[in-house]
C-alpha cells in the first residue's frame, strides 16, 4: 500500500488528523490495533474545549456535538462545605465548554472518514515503523494474519502513551519530562440524572471528588484514591457513601445516586517528550504527552496537536514549505507546557497529598478562596479551562 501520511492509532488524534488532511486533499491511511466497537465504546474523556468544538465545527463535524452536547458556561469549586461558581463564559467573552463523551467524538470521526471513503484498518497487530530518518518511511503490521506494509511520505505517531511510535525513536533523541502523583482516580458511570447543570470539583479532607455527566440520564463521578487501590474493595455502596461525603455542601446540593454502570481506576501523571518529531515521524497526543485529567485537557490537547500538524503537512504539499513542519514540535510544545502547567495546578490545588502537612491544607484552602473571590484569578482559570486559542 502507498499513501502520503501513514497514521498509527485511531484515537482522537489519528482520526482527526486523517479527517483534516482529507479536507485538504491529502491521502492518509489509519491503522488501529483494536476493533471498531472497542474504540467507539471506550470510556474516557468527556469535556470539549471551545477550541476543540470550533475546530470540529470548522471541519464539518459539529452537527451532533451541537445537537447532543451539553453546553456549560461555568464550573463549581466546592470546599469548606460550600460551592462557589466560576462563570467561565462571562469571564472569557463568551467561550464555553461542551460535555460530549470522547467515544461519541470517535464515532463521529470514524463515520466521517468512512463516508468520505477513508481507509481505517482495524484489528492490526505487530505494528512497526521504519526509515523515518529518510524520505521514504514505511509502516509494517499484520492484518488478518497477513504481513502488510504502507509506504508513505510521513508517519504520524498517534498511538497513545503505550504505543510503539515513541519507543521507536532512537536512544538519546528524546528528552523525557515525567511527574507521577501519589494518587489515582476511581471513576464511575452511573444511571442517575445530573443534579447539577455544571461540573462540581470538590476539595475535601478525605480527598478530591469530581461530579460530571454524560447525558440527562447518565452521570460521571470520580474520587481520589490510592494508586494501588483494589477496585474489589469498593462496593457501589461504599463509592456512593464516599462521593456524598466529599461532595457535601451547605446549599444542600448532592449527586443523585443510581446504579453503577461502569467503574475503573486511572493513574495520574504529567509526562512530556521533547522533541515531538524525529525525521519524518511526528508524535501527537498521548504518544507525546500525558496530563492528569483534573484540567480535562487530554483529548483537547491531542486535537490541538493534529490541527497544527495538518496545517504544516498541507503547506508542505500545497506550497513545498518545510518551515511549519520543522517548527511542528516547538509550536506544539508552547501549548503543551501551558496545558501541563494548568493541569498540574488544578491537580495540586484540589487533591490531598499523603505527605502534606496542615500548612499545605491551609494553603490549598487559601488558594481556593483566592481563585473564587478574585476576578483576575477566576479569569485565569476560566480562560485555561475553556481552552487557549490555537496560535
Ligand atoms: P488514544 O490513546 O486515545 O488513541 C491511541 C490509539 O492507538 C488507540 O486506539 C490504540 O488502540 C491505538 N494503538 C496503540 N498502539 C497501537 C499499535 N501498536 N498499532 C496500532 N494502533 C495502536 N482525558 C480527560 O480529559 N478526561 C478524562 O476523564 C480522561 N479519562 C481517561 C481515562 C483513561 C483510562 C485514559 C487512558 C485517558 C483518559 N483521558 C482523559 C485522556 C484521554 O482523553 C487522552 O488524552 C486521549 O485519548 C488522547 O488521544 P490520542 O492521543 O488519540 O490517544
Ligand atoms: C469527565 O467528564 O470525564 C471529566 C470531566 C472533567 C475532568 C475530568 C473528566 O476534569
Amino acid at each position: 500500500m502507498r499513501t502520503q501520511v501513514g497514521i498509527v492509532g485511531a484515537g482522537p488524534a489519528g482520526l482527526m488528523l486523517s479527517h483534516l488532511l482529507h479536507q485538504n486533499g491529502i491521502h492518509s491511511i489509519v491503522i488501529e490495533a483494536r476493533d471498531r466497537d472497542y474504540i467507539e465504546s471506550r470510556v474516557r474523556a468527556g469535556v470539549l474545549e471551545q477550541t476543540t468544538v470550533d475546530l470540529m465545527t470548522g471541519a464539518g463535524l459539529g452537527e451532533r456535538v451541537k445537537r447532543e452536547g451539553l453546553l456549560h458556561h461555568g464550573i463549581w469549586l466546592n470546599f469548606g462545605g460550600r460551592r462557589r461558581h466560576i462563570p467561565m463564559t462571562e469571564l472569557t467573552g463568551g467561550r464555553s465548554i461542551t460535555v460530549y463523551a470522547q467515544h461519541e467524538v470517535i464515532k463521529d470521526l470514524v463515520q466521517a472518514r468512512l463516508d468520505a471513503g477513508g481507509q481505517i484498518l482495524f484489528d492490526v497487530a505487530d505494528t512497526s515503523i521504519h526509515r523515518f530518518d529518510s524520505a521514504s518511511p514505511f509502516i509494517r503490521f499484520r492484518k488478518d494474519g497477513q504481513p502488510c506494509e504502507i509506504a508513505c511520505d510521513f508517519i504520524a505517531g498517534c498511538d497513545g502513551f503505550h504505543g510503539i511510535c515513541r519507543p521507536s525513536v532512537p536512544e538519546g533523541v528524546l528528552t523525557v519530562y515525567d511527574r507521577q502523583y501519589p494518587f489515582a482516580w476511581l471513576g464511575i458511570l452511573a444511571e442517575a440524572p445530573p443534579s447539577s447543570e455544571e461540573l462540581v470539583y470538590s476539595y475535601h479532607e478525605r480527598g478530591f471528588a469530581l461530579f460530571s455527566m454524560r447525558s440527562p440520564q447518565i452521570t460521571r463521578l470520580y474520587l481520589q484514591c490510592d494508586p494501588e487501590e483494589d477496585l474489589a474493595q469498593w462496593s457501589d455502596e461504599r463509592i456512593w457513601q464516599e462521593l456524598l461525603l466529599r461532595h457535601g455542601s451547605s446549599d444542600d446540593w448532592a449527586p443523585i445516586e443510581g446504579p453503577v454502570l461502569q467503574k475503573g481506576i486511572t493513574g495520574m501523571r504529567s509526562f512530556v517528550v521533547e522533541p515531538m518529531q524525529c525525521g519524518r515521524l511526528f508524535l501527537a497526543g498521548d504518544a507525546a504527552h500525558i496530563v492528569p485529567p483534573t484540567g480535562a485537557k487530554g483529548l483537547n490537547l491531542a486535537v490541538a496537536d493534529v490541527a497544527i500538524l495538518a496545517r504544516a503537512i498541507t503547506e508542505f504539499y500545497q506550497y513545498g514549505r518545510r518551515d511549519l513542519l520543522d517548527r511542528y514540535s516547538a509550536t506544539c510544545l508552547r501549548r503543551v507546557w501551558k496545558v501541563q502547567r494548568f493541569s498540574w495546578w488544578m491537580t495540586a490545588m484540589l487533591h490531598r497529598f499523603g505527605a502534606d502537612n496542615p500548612f499545605d491544607q491551609r494553603r490549598q484552602l487559601a488558594e481556593l478562596d483566592y481563585v473564587t473571590s478574585s476576578t483576575a484569578a477566576m479569569t485565569s482559570l476560566a480562560e485555561n479551562y475553556v481552552g487557549l486559542p490555537l496560535d
